[in-house]
């Protein structure tokens, strides 16, 4: 063990040392003769519908997502997870993995997990899977049982990982050997890593059994037209053991045809930083969120403007407001402090271009902050509804604004606001999109000078464009001028993609 730290060590202090630029690239799709190729970079801003049903996923694709300009729904843990009825079936059971059988979750059955990936689909919309690959269960009030599939199991112990009898995990496949006890030292990348997560069966991701166990986990999906990957707790992983299992991974998702796209889970501080895992796959930017829901609570647009500097490059990032779970540890501006307020920072986070933007959409809880999703006696998930009830749906009310992300992409950002008002900022995309936000309890009448072409636009802040028509305002730009009044804490947004 001790040996073994020790080159840990020395290994975490070569890689904080390695310039950025020096991380080795992943092999280019097609090089040589294996089939893992560089994950693909996002095409669009995702939505994540936290603990949907997937019959509610396939239909949301087909019913909003699509045409509000989602790229991708990222979808809550497939795989077989601990029933804990003991403590009224929490949100996070599916986070402890019993087997890698999608046969029955909380959220339906394997076959309602693949027609929702075809629906998806069909409506133009990846599904990106939670991947929780870092352990297996826990210590809780469940030390073993059945899964929500049936598999029996205890902790260390899973024999059965697929339901064909051919593979399991046992103790010797976990690092208990190594450090059989939790996470302590938090400054220690060596124990963040190999130690137990809040007491999680921690897996023995340098072995090449493992990998190749999650490796087929991941491949099953994407065989079945799974886009892409959230590594869950990447941060507590080595990066050459995730990259390891991404390099295993298909090189071609079907009906997608290219590569699976892979986006980390590293909540970064001063042991390990995100740059550590940008050439495997992209790293949400937990330094993002921090800063836009801080500036966005306390109504500081202006300083939003720098949002982004400082912090990982705009193309290896996810940005975000909050999380599923700082909406819960760190409710600094969430759908229950300030739902405007929220709803704002999502939709200029749609507008701004720093990294690829992630929406959370929640359910709202009265119990605490453990209680799971509407559901039946059983812990069965019901169907998301968002006409009442608990699901929030934040998603919908940003209408047509992912449309604008993905039209302006790439696009330079010009502010056009003076500047004046701590609480009011307007941008252009250039040549594509313009916005205007407005944090403050007056409306806002502001003339925007522009360079998009002069026509009459759908205002996609509060609408979309369905059937050529625009369910919301239609605003003209003229001689390079366009009029807003911006409700209170509310934004106006064209863009080109979105023209009557
Ligand atoms: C994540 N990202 O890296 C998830 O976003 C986060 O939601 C997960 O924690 C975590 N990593 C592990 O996948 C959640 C939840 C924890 C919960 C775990 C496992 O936030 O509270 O831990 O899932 O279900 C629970 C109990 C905890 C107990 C543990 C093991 O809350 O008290 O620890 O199970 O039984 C003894
Ligand atoms: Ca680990």
């Amino acid at each position: 063990m001790f040996l073994r730290r020790t080159a840990a060590i020395a290994l975490a202090a070569l890689l904080a040392t390695v310039p950025l630029a020096a991380a080795p690239a992943s092999a280019a799709p097609g090089a040589g003769d294996t089939p893992a190729a560089a994950p693909a970079g996002a095409e669009g801003p995702i939505v994540h519908l936290f603990q949907w049903r997937w019959e509610s996923v396939a239909r949301e694709c087909e019913d909003f997502l699509g045409p509000a300009g989602y790229a991708a729904v990222q979808v809550s843990p497939p795989q077989e997870h601990v029933v804990l009825s003991g403590e009224g079936y929490p949100w996070w059971q599916d986070y402890q993995p019993v087997s890698y059988r999608l046969d029955q979750t909380r959220r339906g059955t394997a076959g309602d997990f693949a027609d929702m990936v075809d629906r998806c689909r069909g409506a133009g919309v990846k599904v990106y899977v939670d991947a929780v690959i870092n352990h297996m269960t826990g210590t809780g009030s469940v030390g073993s049982g059945p899964g929500s599939a049936g598999t029996e199991y205890e902790k260390y112990a899973y024999p059965d990982l697929f339901g064909d009898g051919a593979h399991g995990y046992s103790r010797q496949d976990f690092n208990v050997g190594e450090c059989d006890r939790d996470i302590e030292d938090w400054s220690d990348p060596w124990e963040v890593r190999t130690c137990e997560l809040v007491g999680l069966s921690d897996l023995a991701t340098g072995d090449d059994y493992v990998r190749d166990r999650l490796a087929d986990y991941l491949n099953s999906l994407v065989g079945m037209g799974v886009a892409g990957f959230r590594i869950d707790a990447a941060k507590h992983m080595p990066p050459e053991d995730v990259e390891a299992v991404v390099d295993r991974l298909e090189g071609t998702v079907p009906g997608w045809d290219r590569p699976p796209y892979v986006y980390q889970e590293v909540i970064a501080d001063g042991a390990i930083g995100g740059g550590e895992y940008t050439h495997i796959g992209d790293v949400k930017e937990f330094g993002y969120q921090g800063r836009i829901s801080e500036l966005f609570a306390a109504g500081d647009l202006q300083a939003a403007k720098g949002l982004g500097e400082g912090l990982l490059p705009s193309e290896d990032a996810v940005s975000f407001v909050v999380n599923h779970d700082t909406q819960r540890t760190h409710p600094v501006l969430t759908h229950r402090t300030d739902r405007d307020r929220y709803d704002l920072a999502q939709a200029f986070m749609l507008a701004q271009g720093y990294g690829t933007p992630k929406v959370m959409s929640s359910y709202d809880w009265s119990g605490g902050t453990d209680e799971g999703p509407p559901s039946s006696a059983d812990g069965t998930t019901e169907p998301a509804d968002c006409d009442g009830g608990r699901w929030v749906c934040e998603h919908r009310a940003l209408n047509g604004m992912p449309g604008f992300t993905g039209e302006v992409e790439g696009a330079g950002v010009t502010w056009l606001d003076d500047g004046s008002a701590a609480g009011r900022a307007a941008l252009e995309r250039d040549g594509s999109g313009a916005a205007a936000f407005n944090a403050s309890a007056e409306p806002w009448t502001t003339v925007l000078s522009t360079s998009l072409p002069d026509g009459d636009y759908c205002d996609v802040a509060s609408g979309l464009v369905e059937d050529g028509t625009c369910t919301s305002q239609t605003l003209r730009v003229s001689s390079g001028e366009l009029t807003v009044t911006v409700p209170p804490e509310g934004a106006v947004a064209v863009h080109t993609g979105a023209v009557l």
